[in-house]
């Protein structure tokens, strides 16, 4: 398989203003039809045969306006069409047939239990018709579908319905127009058996909105909380972006075998059935956060991406990055700004930082792929939505939307680049964010470490940051970035008062306690003058860039930061710090076969945590989680590598010492946050309920004590997330009886809810227990297991390999074995879920003790005959 190259991008040699489509559905084919306006690019001046892209297609019909081509003037093969010399401007018309019902990669026109569906982003347009698959080629679409009307009632596409009319032989026909002008990974085709609920809304602009959300007629009653989460989507839009809706319908549909979460083709977003359906009994509290957050990301879409699109794939951070941004500033200004990012820091700081020390590293635009697929990374998403919100935060919210809009206004219509999304925002601001850009290029998590020095007689205190980011694989070098460090100075009192060396002191100003020092040099120095005592520094408020940053704090120091900072990013952080310290003690005492102590800072920080007096139950329990085994696995990689049985024992360790300290708090604090009396996933419930289950997870160390509330709660619970989380007990704590017996009640009572199937795979997957290779071996025979569907193969078999770290790096390599079966067994079925499932095998370089035994494993792959591109690159590079 070969590299494509940024540098390599040439504009399309042909546009092609107008496409229409003719589908003809049936049980075991389809056919294509499409007709082609096709004109010479005038910012083309590359001459000679002319590419389409097409791959598995059965030509048909070939006409060049309205005839057949001499056969030496033109070719096809497995990759596209090729025609000689093509007039200037005309009209291809292609009959092309294809085999849904055979495509397993779930990519192009597929079935999914029986209805059709389409996946076209990144190149699956190709699959579909012969077409120049780029985003840069936007076309205006009228699609026409026609199939049998009794098994598939509902046929839909992009755009506005213009016409529906009964056919003969039983089937009907419906067409569709949509008037912008969109690249082919945005076309959407949908026909199935399909129920919908409906509601409407009204634009800012006085638009009238029809929105249907199309799901199986059995989880119709699972649809109302995506709609309601589609509406405040619709609303924040128009209100922080001034971005209205401009089709007259917006259509969703759920769809059971779904690569990723869900696609946001043009009025007709489809969604994997477990980012859309939620209700009490199959979704929990994390389940409705995350359909409400999609829901919205997808709509966002609409104007950054759709509207406004990429050029090519190495800007697919444009319309992630971005659009990412947008839904976290959605979900921070529906739920809790704090929780979301936390969970967003984490997220980076876990994943992000390992993929960015690994083989497979990139820049938020990559330089050149062989996959684009496998681009869908969290450097491209996560870190490139962190770079967009470092430009909100060095241009002020105003600055920011006035760059928005101008780069809304100034793109409309068009396919652009990562540069154009900058200049607008630097046009707007009057500045220049020149330097700005390198985070665009520069791979690998920027570290800074910082020194202070207090001098007590001038009332000075100088922090000295020095900035540096670790080679990545083709970077040996890197250039200082510009990182905003926001910031505040405790002191005895509070938050003191900030003035740094040559400003005037700011009287009696309320908001000057808290700063944005921006760095751009590998070393700089700030002076703050007047200070009345040595301050504790607040750093990184907000999580305000994506990099590691050290700072030599006592444990003191940091319990300080976590009970008074006013930033809830930095109080969370210091208590995992020192959770971090103590589990470092536990894995000292063990290396010297001494007792482990438990720290009493933090068994005392903690009690505080569980008193009535906190404010915020739900913020207080992710304070007392401990960092996850990926977390500390990934920081101590970053230290040199890590020790996964060693971080399990102490980790594990430390639950128990607090669970012991603490059991009668525990226990209060249960007791204290009894079940709603009927749930609703709203914040005044979650965070109560995940202080509970959080509180439980600890008192599962205390045998009976953890087992008796469990039961209880599994029995009465009304919801999902409290019947997992009592589950998870039972499974974990409990003898071999309790555990089947719970696990086999549970799967009795919800074998008939696919999306609660998937959690009960999932806990399974991540239990410990000395068996736990062989119980996964053993679900992939279950009958709710099925290999064809990724949600289920996520479930167990990412979630085994992805988060039960001791069991996947099982001394005799039997977790690496299963994994890497699995992916061969989908290597041609499904390449995309097959190569995405390898990260955790190519992170070998992080744990030193098994490097031979995961190579080899990888060795083996990259040895298979025939691999696909997807996994072969992913094999490939992270044997480098
Ligand atoms: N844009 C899609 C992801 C497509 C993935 C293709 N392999 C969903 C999203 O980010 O909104
Ligand atoms: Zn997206």
């Amino acid at each position: 398989p070969r590299s494509i190259r940024l540098a390599d991008y040439r504009p399309p040699m042909f546009l092609i203003p107008r496409t229409a489509l003719h589908f003809e559905l049936y049980e075991d084919f389809t056919l294509v039809h499409a007709t082609l306006g096709l004109v010479r690019n005038p910012a083309s001046d590359e001459r000679g045969p002319l590419r389409l892209a097409g791959e598995g297609l059965e030509l048909r019909e070939l006409l060049i306006d309205g005839e057949a081509p001499v056969a030496s003037r033109w070719r096809c093969d497995a990759e596209g069409l090729e025609l000689d010399d093509p007039p200037e401007a005309f009209e291809l018309c292609t009959t092309v047939r294809i085999d849904p019902r055979a495509n397993t990669a779930l990519e192009g026109l597929y079935l999914s239990r029986g209805m059709f569906c389409t996946q076209c982003e990144a190149e699956g347009f190709r699959r579909i018709s012969y077409f120049l698959d780029r985003p840069d080629v936007m076309s205006v679409y009228s699609v026409t579908i026609d199939a049998d009307r009794r098994r598939y009632p509902v046929l839909l596409s992009n755009g506005n319905r213009t016409s529906q009319r009964a056919l003969d032989d039983g089937r009907h026909r419906v067409v569709w127009e949509d008037p912008f002008p969109k690249p082919s990974y945005l076309f959407a085709l949908v026909a199935g058996d399909l129920a919908c609920i409906e509601d409407r809304f009204r634009t800012r602009g006085g638009r009238d909105v029809a929105l249907r959300i199309y799901v199986e007629e059995k989880d119709l009653a699972k649809g109302d909380h995506a709609m309601a989460s589609l509406k405040h989507a619709m609303r924040w839009d128009e209100e922080r972006y001034g971005r209205e809706y401009d089709l007259d319908v917006f259509n969703i549909v759920a769809v059971d075998d779904f690569n990723m979460g869900a696609m946001e083709n043009k009025g007709l977003n489809i969604f994997n059935t477990s980012c859309v359906l939620a209700c009490p009994a199959t979704t929990t509290d994390a389940g409705f956060q995350r359909v409400e957050a999609i829901v919205a990301h997808e709509y966002f879409h609409n104007w950054s991406g759709n509207r406004v699109t990429c050029r090519d794939w190495f800007q697919l951070s444009l319309k992630e990055g971005f659009t990412v941004f947008r839904d976290a500033e959605f979900s921070a200004d529906l739920g809790s700004r704090d929780l979301k990012r936390i969970e967003d820091a984490t997220l980076l700081r876990t994943a992000q930082f390992a993929e960015d020390a690994g083989p497979l590293a990139h820049p938020v635009r990559p330089d050149s792929y062989i996959e684009i697929n496998n681009f869908y990374t969290l450097t491209v998403y996560e870190k490139g939505a962190e770079v967009v919100r470092m430009l909100h935060t060095l241009l002020g919210e105003e600055g920011f939307r006035a760059g928005s809009d101008l780069y809304f206004e100034r793109h409309d219509g068009q396919a652009v680049t990562c540069d154009d999304f900058i200049a607008a925002m630097a046009d707007a601001n009057d500045t220049d964010l020149g330097t700005f850009k390198r985070w665009y290029g520069q791979a690998g998590t920027p570290e800074l470490t910082v020194e202070d020095a207090w001098d007590k007689d001038s009332g000075a205190y100088t922090l000295t940051v020095r900035q540096q980011t670790p080679a990545t694989p083709g970077q040996p070098g890197k250039a200082p970035l510009v990182i905003p460090l926001a910031l505040g100075l405790l002191g005895d009192a509070g938050n003191l008062r900030l003035t740094l060396e040559g400003e005037t002191p700011d009287g009696e100003q309320a908001d000057n306690t808290h700063r944005v020092l921006v760095l751009e040099e590998p070393e700089q120095s700030f002076t703050f003058t007047g200070l009345p005592e040595r301050p504790v520094p607040a750093l990184l408020r907000g999580f305000s860039a994506p990099v590691r940053l050290s700072y030599p704090y006592r444990r003191e120091q940091l319990r300080t930061l976590m009970t008074r900072d006013d930033d809830g990013f930095v109080r969370w952080d210091a208590g995992q710090q020192l959770m971090v310290a103590a589990l470092g003690d536990v894995q000292a005492a063990r290396a010297a076969g001494t007792t482990p102590a438990l720290d009493p800072l933090l068994a005392e920080a903690c009690a505080a945590l569980l008193d009535p007096a906190t404010p915020d139950p739900a913020v207080a329990a992710a304070m007392l989680a401990l960092p996850g085994e990926s977390t500390l696995v990934e920081l101590a990689a970053h230290a040199g590598g890590a020790d996964i049985d060693a971080i399990h024992d102490a980790r594990e360790w430390l639950r128990a010492a607090l669970g012991e300290a603490l059991e009668d708090v525990l226990v209060r604090c249960v007791r204290r946050h009894p079940p709603a009396a009927a749930y609703a996933p709203v914040g005044e419930q979650i965070g109560p309920r995940s202080l509970r289950n959080t509180c439980l997870g600890y008192l599962a160390t205390r045998g009976d004590t953890g087992l008796v509330l469990a039961r209880a709660q599994l029995a009465e619970a009304d919801n999902l997330t409290d019947r997992l989380a009592a589950l998870r007990v039972l499974a974990q704590a409990g003898d071999a009886t309790e555990r089947e017996t719970a696990l086999e009640g549970f799967y009795a009572a919800w074998q008939h809810e696919a999306l609660v199937v998937n959690h009960w795979l999932q806990l399974q997957a991540t239990l410990d227990l000395p068996d736990a290779v062989e119980r996964v071996t053993a679900l992939m025979e279950h009958p709710a297991f099925d290999l064809g569907n990724p949600n289920k193969v996520r479930s167990l078999v990412g979630a085994f390999a992805g988060a039960n770290l001791v069991h996947f790096h099982r001394a005799d390599g039997a977790g690496y074995g299963l994994l890497g079966g699995v992916v061969e067994a989908l290597n041609a079925r499904n390449p995309q879920i097959a190569a995405r499932l390898l990260t955790p095998l190519t992170k070998w370089r992080t744990v030193p003790v098994r490097v031979e035994a995961m190579r080899a494993e990888l060795s083996r792959l990259a040895a298979l005959p025939a691999l696909s591109p997807d996994v072969y690159e992913v094999v490939s590079k992270s044997l480098e």
